[in-house]
């Protein structure tokens, strides 16, 4: 499955190989820092520098100072961008790609949806530099990494993922068991900080301790130290939770059934080093969550205190929010001004809460208009949100994509209401 993708990834070890100093442009989520770390490892190990920059992505011209530019996590769609720097460049993504780029140097472009691979499911970022960093030396031992990845950007164990993954299991520095995905800790604290899950327990205490003991399991107990039997009341009980509340019922395979424990690296909970490193990307503590990736003990802790404020601040914004949400005809939305997080707000609220149609998300801060639109596979058969998301926001004069069930866009604040009304339309056309 992998093997068309391995070519390109090839060709970019082939120019990694002719450079010792490479500019790396990433993406501060998750994906992006994890992706970073992995290629940066693979860099040392051939004595090879580096300087990277964490984006919230790829919107202006890059400066560049080395001879080889390596965009991850980005790039894809933004081939204007792309083409203008006069270095050697790498792209490896797995956004969709959008129009032609016209290199100046020799250019790699590793994608899975060039090599037939679905890059919203399938593979994300750091399994793309998983790839390339195997083509550069034997990194076999970072496969947990592009797990990071994969689970931050709400990826599926299936297709190139999955192939990375089984390579885990059998080199054994992935270990794959039954139980619950879920953050560590007590059970009382990750029930009501857990956005993955998210089981609305913030701030309803009474209600969590029913829920406890109508499934007869002690709150204190830490989750890892469950019996098989109490784990297996506590999964059906969180299931039932989901469904009730609104949840979208695909999400569930993503916490029940399997877990998996990454061997080599600092936190085993693979879930556990993935939310980590992406709330310290959220809290602009990019070294922080790049360090953990190249598991610096010393940034164990401060990653840890970063998780739970994070998880705090967004569970008061998901509460907040919540009844701000508006119906249209084939949407709803919520406009909000000044808020502190975005997509957040919108990937908890469509999963969890609102996952029958697809939600819009706006906020408008700094003089501009960030929007993040969110679905589900099911909503995803007939709604592609990153074609709905590039169409309206053109129309007013703003730039829009991503993938089909995540997608954003920037535009005028002026022009909310107006790209609304054009993004409602365009899903009712599809009589979804
Ligand atoms: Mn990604």
């Amino acid at each position: 499955m992998l093997d068309v993708l391995k070519v390109e990834a090839k060709k970019a070890a082939n120019l990694i190989d002719e450079h010792d100093f490479v500019r790396i442009f990433t993406h501060y989520d998750a994906d992006g820092i994890s992706a970073a770390s992995i290629i940066a490892t693979s860099l040392l190990r051939k004595g090879k520098q580096f300087h990277i920059t964490f984006l919230k992505g790829l919107i202006e011209d890059v400066e560049v100072d080395s001879g080889l530019v390596i965009f991850q996590d980005m790039g894809s769609g933004q081939p204007d961008i792309v083409s203008k720097v006069e270095s050697d460049v790498i792209i490896a993504d797995h956004h969709y790609p959008a129009g032609k780029i016209s290199p100046r140097k020799e250019l790699a472009h590793v994608n899975p949806h060039l090599a037939g691979i679905d890059g919203t499911f399938e593979l994300s970022a750091s399994g793309v530099a998983y790839i390339i960093a195997n083509q550069v030396g034997d990194n076999s031992d970072l496969c947990g990494l592009a797990m990071v990845g994969l689970l931050g950007d709400k990826q599926k164990i299936t297709g190139g993922n999955a192939e990375i993954v089984r390579e885990g299991i059998s080199t054994g520095f992935i270990k794959e068991e039954k139980g619950l995905n879920i953050f560590s800790g007590r059970v009382r604290d990750i029930l009501t900080l857990s956005t993955e899950p998210f089981l609305d327990f913030h701030g309803k205490e009474d209600e969590l301790s029913e829920f406890l003991e109508k499934c007869k399991i002690d709150g204190d107990k830490e989750i890892d130290e469950l019996e098989k039997e109490e784990v297996h009341r506590l999964a059906n009980a969180i299931v039932l939770r989901v469904l009730e509340i609104g949840g979208y019922e695909g999400v569930i395979e993503e916490f029940v059934g399997r877990r998996y424990t990454l061997k080599k690296e600092l936190l085993k909970n693979a879930v556990m080093l993935s939310e980590i490193v992406n709330s310290c990307g959220r809290a602009s503590a990019y070294s922080t969550g790049f360090s953990i990736c190249m598991r610096d003990e010393t940034y164990r802790e401060k990653g840890m205190e970063l998780w739970k404020k994070y998880q705090i601040e967004l569970l008061d914004e998901i509460v907040k929010r919540r009844e701000d949400v508006k119906e249209g005809e084939a949407i709803r939305y919520i406009i909000m001004d000044d808020a502190r997080m975005t997509s957040p707000i919108a990937t908890v609220l469509s999963r969890y809460i609102f996952s029958d149609k697809p939600l819009i998300v706006v906020n408008v801060k700094n003089g501009m208009a960030k929007i993040s639109s969110r679905s589900n596979l099911r909503i995803a058969e007939k709604v592609n949100l990153s074609d709905i998301m590039r169409e309206a926001a053109e129309k007013v004069g703003g730039r829009g994509g991503g993938h089909s069930v995540a997608a954003g866009a920037n535009i005028n604040p002026e022009k909310v209401e107006e790209f609304i009304r054009e993004v409602d339309r365009l899903v009712s056309g599809l009589k979804y």
